[in-house]
């Protein structure tokens, strides 16, 4: 293999979304069979040591595309030259604790690494923030990182737009392969706004194929805003194997150009979007790749009373979110 290494970080790497995504990166399924890759592997001191066993596994799978396994507590060694940082890493809620302390237990860990992706990165590193609240990590990440492209910040909405397409793919009674354009507008919370106005099957708005309205507007609504929750009760623990899948799936969606006429869900920054979203929020929009990390926003969407009621109140969500933030980072 003659191409230069590829060089992706993945925090949190001890955790449950990494062990479920660090081997699939090392296996080539991201980049290729031809593309050598190297994983550089970030957690917290005190966990710091279960990463030589996640090494070693890794080692022993014998991957023909893993050349180089950095791992390590000290972000600013870890991130050094990245092209491709997934921050999966992030504290996580604990019971009672609301989600102004989650926001702010958090910024400290995003104002820490994306001061460390400043003065480590390069300017091309693509940035994709997972660790939740995500968008106003990413957000965090991103002031803390001015020698970056702001439009190399992203957050993951992939595995909600993902839910999305097998919810309305199970109600019609088709294969998940029929639904087309299926997007998440906003913040990955319980706010997110899936829009099913948009979105095709086999083609066909949704509303044509799926006549029970009632349906579209509350319960798959509800579905997918409460899905990571029903997950947690159901297994004991979040998401972790369809996280990773929606992680891969949304470095792909960067590096390869979008099929004409398709669209995903990326949350990024709002500026300049056409759909009169305020300014400076990482916001999920309909997005279009034309690969290697550059993209567009997808212009020309429908919109309905009901979508932009929605849009509004994840809109305010985040503007509150980002206001708490601001002044953490203040006094950083
Ligand atoms: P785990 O608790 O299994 O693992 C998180 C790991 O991050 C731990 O090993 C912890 O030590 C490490 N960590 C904490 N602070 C760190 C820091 N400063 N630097 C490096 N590592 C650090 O959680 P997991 O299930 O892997 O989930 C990780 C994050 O993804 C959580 O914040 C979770 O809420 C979020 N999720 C986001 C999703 C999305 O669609 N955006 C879906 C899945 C998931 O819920």
């Amino acid at each position: 293999m003659t191409k230069k290494v590829m060089r992706v970080a993945v925090t949190g790497g001890a955790g449950q979304i990494a062990y479920n995504l660090l081997f699939r990166i090392a296996s080539g399924e991201l980049f290729g069979p031809d593309q050598p890759v190297a994983l550089h592997i970030l957690e917290i001191p005190q966990v710091e040591h279960a990463l030589v066993g996640v090494a070693m596994e890794l080692w022993d799978c014998a991957f023909t595309t893993l050349v180089d396994i950095v791992h390590g507590a000290d972000a600013k060694t870890v991130f050094k030259d990245v092209d491709l940082a997934l921050l999966v890493g992030a504290s996580p809620r604990s019971k009672g604790m609301q989600r102004n302390d989650l926001l702010a237990q958090n910024a400290k860990v995003f104002i820490e690494q994306g001061r460390a992706l400043n003065e480590v990165g390069t300017k091309d590193t693509q940035v994709l923030v997972v660790g939740n609240p995500c968008n106003t990590n990413c957000w965090i990440t991103m002031k803390c990182a001015p020698n970056l492209d702001p439009r190399n910040f992203h957050a993951l909405t992939r595995l909600d737009q993902n839910r999305g397409a097998h919810q309305l793919a199970h109600k019609a009674g088709v294969s998940v392969d029929a639904i087309q354009r299926m997007l998440i507008w906003g913040n990955h919370s319980a706010t997110q706004v899936p829009d099913f106005l948009n979105a095709q099957i086999n083609k066909k708005p949704v509303k044509e194929v799926i006549t029970d309205h009632h349906w579209l507007e509350n319960e798959f609504f509800e579905l997918l805003q409460q899905r990571g929750a029903a997950i947690i009760e159901a297994r004991g623990r979040s998401s972790a194997a369809s996280a990773a899948n929606a992680i891969l799936d949304a470095a792909r969606s960067l590096k390869e150009a979008t099929p004409t006429g398709e669209w995903y869900s990326d949350c990024v920054i709002s500026d300049d979007n056409p759909y009169g979203i305020e300014k400076d929020l990482i916001f999920s929009f309909p997005c279009q790749s034309v690969g290697d990390g550059k993209w567009d926003f997808v212009h020309g969407l429908q919109m309905d009373a009901f979508l932009k009621e929605k849009l509004s109140i994840t809109q305010q969500e985040l503007i509150e979110e980002r206001e708490y933030v601001k002044k953490l980072i203040k006094e950083s």
